[in-house]
């Protein structure tokens, strides 16, 4: 007898031939024979709260993993509620699948239940948005989907699937099974582009490099210290590109990055955008020659000219410009250690500026103090999670994660509440590595139910809100403009004891208002072996200086 299969085992058996070991997810009628596909397949299904922290999840899978996360959620709301998972993945280039429900193919336009245009709303938030038309071709859809996800800079992809035909059956030699359907879509890089890289790299005395997110992505963390160590060129980092040279090591800098980039004469830009983080590229020194290498060539001399742009793979092209450079770089790299010891003497100054701050003893706690209490609790495999306002913008200043990929806040969405999901991601696929995750208060009640999943999956993670009782960033702009009488509008939230509620949640929970039990209440929380909130009471009339300059709107 001709062996049957149905849509659902069709999308697990797809799944598996990615490499999926893992469906984050919310039930719904529509897409439980997903479920029960991914019980043959032994994929794992680990159910939400919410479909925002099923879509983070995913995301969050595939920044750790390097493969693509999947999300699956039921149609209409279910749907809906990802959309912001999946737009904080489009802005991040963060390859992922979300896979919705929707109502059968038989009641199409018929008005049936929690039926949505679903596609349309996706197509400009994804690479790749469809419905699957037929059982057949099920499988065939989702490897497409995946391939997707992968041309240029990666993303998300999205595909409907209606409740009839994932309930199918069809006979199984009937269906398409891909197995073998990718290619590397690694590109190397235009080799002219790259002997002038090699020629601009040997003239310039004062070289600077930026390693973005997508130097993570491309997996180019060898790729990069190799070219920073072979060439001498100090490097700055951001996004997912925290991370890639270690706290300490000589071309790692941070607090001079706009000295460097007002004085440098050669400034290398590695998969990161000219957008509002970059300030659309205006704040690098006009007489600077300037090479942009990403994966997108529409990045390319987006908002700001450039004289050399490379599009590809961080790490081929940076493979390549340490090759092509080395033989000839004798004269220049003897002026760099002036160079470099000039960026090091801006940068020790605007650190020891600092310290008091991050030394201080204030009550209630000042941010600063906060931070650099994570920064010094953090080890090589912990992996560190930035989710909130105010607060982590003063982390962003503070918090050096100690290895590659070790480092995850939303990318340019700025999606507050993607913390939990992160942790989540991160644990389940890295149960070898810790995971600390820094909330503000503002940020964790948007997806803070899910403390309890990470309690049903025995996922433990150290939490810590920077608990100001409001959304402090805001607040900020807001009393700046229109006084403090009115500046509490719409930015003030209770005074919450999120460690009680971890503890409700059968998770590990303390308050401090000592800035000296800082430390300890960390320790503690590494040892419960739960998931954890500490609930620190910061100050909440101390900004960061980046919340002050609202460099973000500038
Ligand atoms: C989903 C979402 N909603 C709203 C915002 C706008 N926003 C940016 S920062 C901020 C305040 C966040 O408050 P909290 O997490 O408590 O951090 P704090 O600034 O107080 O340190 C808000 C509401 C956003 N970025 N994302
Ligand atoms: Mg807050």
């Amino acid at each position: 007898m001709t062996e049957m299969i149905s849509g659902g085992h069709l999308v697990a058996k797809a799944l598996k031939a990615e490499g999926v070991d893992v469906i984050y997810t919310l039930c719904g009628g529509h897409i439980i024979d997903i479920y029960d596909g991914c019980v043959d397949e032994g994929i794992e299904v680990i159910d939400v709260r919410h479909e925002q922290v099923a879509a983070h999840a995913a995301d969050g899978y595939s920044r750790i993993t390097g493969k693509p996360g999947c999300a699956v959620v039921t149609a209409g709301p279910g749907t809906t509620d990802a959309v912001t998972g999946v737009a904080n993945a489009f802005r991040a280039e963060s390859p992922m699948l979300l896979i919705g429900g929707q109502g059968a193919l038989s009641q199409h336009k018929m008005g049936s239940l929690q039926d949505l245009p679903h596609v349309d709303m996706m197509t400009p938030i994804t690479k790749f948005a469809a419905t699957v038309p037929s059982t057949e071709r099920v499988a065939d859809l989702v490897s497409m989907a995946f391939r997707e996800c992968y041309h240029g800079a990666p993303g998300p992809s999205f595909l409907e699937i209606p409740r009839d035909v994932l309930d199918a059956k069809v006979p199984l030699d009937k269906a398409r099974i891909p197995a073998n359907y990718r290619a590397s879509t690694k590109q190397a890089g235009d080799p002219e582009a790259i002997e002038r890289l090699a020629d601009l790299l040997a003239h310039s005395e004062k070289p600077c490099i930026l390693l973005g997110s997508q130097v993570w992505t491309c997996r180019a963390t060898d790729a990069a210290i190799d070219f920073v160590r072979a060439l001498n060129v100090p490097a700055y980092m951001n996004g997912s590109g925290r991370g890639t040279l270690p706290p300490g090591d000589p071309h790692h800098f941070q607090l001079s990055r706009r000295y460097a980039f007002t004085e440098a004469d050669l400034i290398i830009i590695v998969g990161t955008p000219f957008d509002f983080r970059m300030g659309y590229g205006k704040r690098l020194s006009p007489a600077a020659t300037v090479v942009q290498i990403d994966l997108d060539y529409r990045t390319v001399g987006k908002n700001r000219d450039v004289d050399l742009g490379i599009v590809g793979d961080a790490g081929a092209i940076l493979t390549a410009a340490t090759q092509a450079a080395s033989g000839r770089i004798q004269n220049a790299a003897a002026k760099r250690k002036e160079w470099i010891e000039e960026l090091r003497t801006v940068e020790t100054q605007a650190y020891t500026k600092r310290l008091p701050r991050q030394h201080s003893d204030a009550q209630p706690i000042d941010p600063y103090r906060l931070v650099h209490e994570i920064n010094e609790f953090l080890t090589e495999d912990s992996i560190y999670i930035g989710d909130g306002g105010d607060i982590v913008t003063f982390s962003g200043q503070v918090v050096q994660p100690k290895s590659p990929g070790h480092w995850m806040d939303p990318g340019p969405l700025g999606t507050l509440g993607v913390g939990v999901a992160f942790a989540m991601a991160a644990k389940q696929a890295r149960p070898d590595k810790e995971v600390v995750a820094l909330f503000g208060d503002g940020a964790f009640s948007l997806t803070g139910w899910d403390f309890e999943t990470m309690v049903r999956f025995d996922l433990p993670f150290i939490g810590v809100i920077g608990n100001n009782s409001s959304m402090n960033q805001i607040r900020y702009g807001q009393a700046a403009k229109y006084g403090q009488d009115r500046g509490r509008i719409g930015n003030t939230l209770g005074d919450v004891r999120y460690d009680e509620f971890a503890k409700l949640l059968g998770g590990h929970g303390e308050e401090v208002r000592d800035p000296g039990q800082i430390a300890p209440a960390l320790q503690r929380a590494r040892e419960s072996g739960k998931p954890s909130l500490i609930n620190v009471w910061v100050d909440p009339e101390v900004y960061a200086p980046g919340t002050m300059n609202q460099t973000m709107y500038k």
